[in-house]
């Protein structure tokens, strides 16, 4: 049971999602990971997206590419809701991908989050918070989480001033 299924272009995203693999097992969020494209792939993509919600996935992560169609092709296929990363490739630096993720027409929405390895990591957060939403000791997680990213950034700051006085 995966309640997160990720999906990416190709091998050659795996890295940026390494801080969503990361970040979910942090949560103890169990989930899946496919090497599926929406061009090279169709059927298995789309398979993959008719039958997951059986399986228990609640939420998909989608990342890719160029003319990044996967997420928009997932989300066509579930009412699940898909998160999509764009991937920071050439030629463009990822907007072509962002572009290509971000603008879905009226009726079949991605939640695209920020390019590169960086949307990895917000990806699964944003998972966590929809899954949070129906699970509290998982809100509590979360919680911690925030509590504790706020106090290194106050531990840095407070240094700095040490430093400056
Ligand atoms: C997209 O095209 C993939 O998601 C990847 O980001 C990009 C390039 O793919 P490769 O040529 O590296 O396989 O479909």
């Amino acid at each position: 049971m995966a309640k997160v299924t990720i999906i990416m272009g190709s091998k050659s995203d795996l890295d940026s999602l390494k801080g969503a693999f990361d970040t979910l097992k942090q949560f103890d969020v169990s989930f899946t990971a496919r090497i599926l494209s929406a061009h090279r792939t169709p059927d298995e993509a789309a398979d993959v997206a008719k039958n997951a919600e059986k399986n228990g996935t609640s939420v998909f992560i989608c990342a890719a590419g160029m003319a990044a169609h996967l997420a928009g092709v997932i989300a066509a296929h579930t009412i699940c809701p898909v998160i999509g990363i764009p991937m920071a490739s050439a030629p463009f630096n990822g907007l072509d991908s962002l572009l290509a993720m971000v603008q879905m027409p009226p009726g079949i929405p991605v939640a695209t989050v920020t390019a590169g390895s960086a949307g990895g990591k917000n990806a699964a957060l944003l998972a966590v918070e929809m899954l949070a939403m129906n699970d509290k000791a998982l809100a509590a997680r979360l919680l911690e989480f925030r509590k504790a990213q706020a106090a290194k950034v106050l531990a840095d700051d407070a240094a700095l001033q040490a430093q400056l006085a």
